[in-house]
């Protein structure tokens, strides 16, 4: 429902799960029923989406394609099975309304864990203007007006907008919000954490951004990735990794002894989001900080390589599916294989099926593509498994799925402006 929240010392109003922001995170253990009763209290129809879980079509909360959207002042009742542990998260899947409060973190224990960790922390980061700046809705309405059209071919006009930064990985943001949060916080006033030196830490961190990718490192570590949506991966170290909208990643961390700021830096923008991890006194660090591990070479999260258990049965593909992301900044305009969602033709296969997505990047522009109700298995990386994945401008990506799930699934870009606006289609079967 519209509440205000606190942001810390700059109030906004927004729409939010049970006035919180983030939701309440949701827990169950792998195998569990989920059920969420909807009440939905917002002035307009909603919707929700269990993003990564591989879940029941029904379930699933994608008005259009998957229900009738949930109505202003009516309830909808969610039920699911939640397979496979992991990190995920839940958020509307009508319009840009992920880019106001409304987002929660939805975790499934694993009952085999080792457990060998001595804190768990769930860490969500955002990009916010609702309330503050302009609203979603008029930024979309904004790149609406410009009644772009989506080519088919290749596209170098620049994207970008004044103010912003330059990255490595090329554009990957169209908006500069006026903040960016961790857990609901600004890093003028940021939460803290608190544990004992030497203690170890696993953290799970969601990206719920609709347009920012995040460089994260924290000072004075380094971090060991262990799982990527929900997945696990050979253990790997670093100082600093990329994560981009819809993608989580769980790491432990042996915590030193002092003050220490996670930072999660708006990449190719300015600004930045911080939650402070406090092991003995010391001040807080200051909300522009900048640790040196930000510099380094941050980890691309589709580099990874998966466990043995998180492989799918090694198989050739029995189709294989060419898909291409299209479109530009100016006039603003995205989709997939030439089309906009909407005009687009549905890919099709058949159960039972292992098919293979080779998704070529026509654009100037990084693109998170998400798979719903499935986890794709990359090839080039020994299987490893993840349901978004970042396409890097000019790149090819190729990703395998089982189709051991059927019904009508939605496939498209997390930056939730380029979905909206049409980067968008299903998987039929
Ligand atoms: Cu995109």
């Amino acid at each position: 429902m519209p509440t205000t929240v606190d942001l810390g010392g700059l109030s906004a109003v927004t729409w939010t799960y049970d006035g919180r922001l983030p939701g309440k995170e949701l827990r169950a253990k792998a195998g569990d029923v989920v059920q969420v009763v909807v009440e939905n209290s917002l002035p307009v129809e909603t919707s929700v989406h269990w993003h990564g879980v591989r879940l029941h079509n029904a379930a699933d909360g994608v008005p259009g394609i998957t229900q009738d959207a949930i109505a202003s002042g009516s309830t909808f009742t969610y039920t699911f099975k939640a397979p496979d542990p992991g990190t995920y998260f839940f958020h509307p899947h009508s319009g840009v309304q992920i880019d106001r409060g409304l987002y929660a973190p939805l975790i499934v224990e694993d009952p085999d864990e080792p457990g060998r960790y001595d804190q768990e922390w769930v860490l969500v980061l955002d990009d916010w203007t609702d309330g503050v700046g302009k609203s979603p809705d008029d930024i979309l309405a904004g790149f609406k007006a410009q009644n772009g059209t989506v080519g088919s071919g290749m596209n170098h006009g620049m994207g970008g907008m004044g103010g912003m930064g330059d990255s490595p990985l090329g554009d990957v943001g169209d908006i500069a919000y006026p903040h960016y949060l961790i857990n609901g916080r600004i890093p003028s006033a940021p939460h803290v954490l608190t544990a004992k030196p030497g203690q170890r830490a696993r953290v799970r961190m969601i990206n719920a951004a609709a347009d920012t990718l995040f460089r994260v490192a924290l000072g004075g570590h380094s971090m060991t990735v262990t799982h990527t949506d929900g997945y696990p991966v050979q253990p790997m170290a670093t100082k600093s990794l990329y994560l981009s909208q819809g993608e989580r990643v769980d790491m432990l961390v042996t915590l030193g002894d002092g003050v220490f700021p996670l930072v999660a830096e708006a990449e190719g923008k300015n600004g930045q989001a911080m939650i402070v991890i406090r092991t003995s006194s010391g001040s807080t660090p200051a909300a522009d900080i900048h640790p040196s591990e930000l510099d380094g070479d941050p980890l691309l999260l589709s580099t990874l390589m998966p466990t043995d258990s998180a492989r799918l049965p090694q198989r050739e593909p029995d189709q294989v599916e060419q898909v291409t992301l299209n479109g530009q900044m100016q006039p603003y305009a995205w989709g997939m294989n030439g089309k906009a969602f909407g005009s687009d033709t549905p890919m099709r296969t058949s159960p039972g099926k292992r098919l293979r997505l080779q998704m070529t990047n026509m654009t100037m522009m990084a693109h998170p593509m998400h798979i719903h109700g499935h986890t794709w298995s990359l090839p080039s990386n020994g299987g490893l498994r993840k349901d978004t994945v970042l396409v890097l401008p000019m790149q090819t990506v190729t990703a395998d799925l089982e189709a051991d799930n059927p019904g009508k699934w939605a496939y498209h870009c997390h930056n939730i402006y380029h979905a909206e606006i049409g980067m968008m289609t299903t998987l039929q079967y």
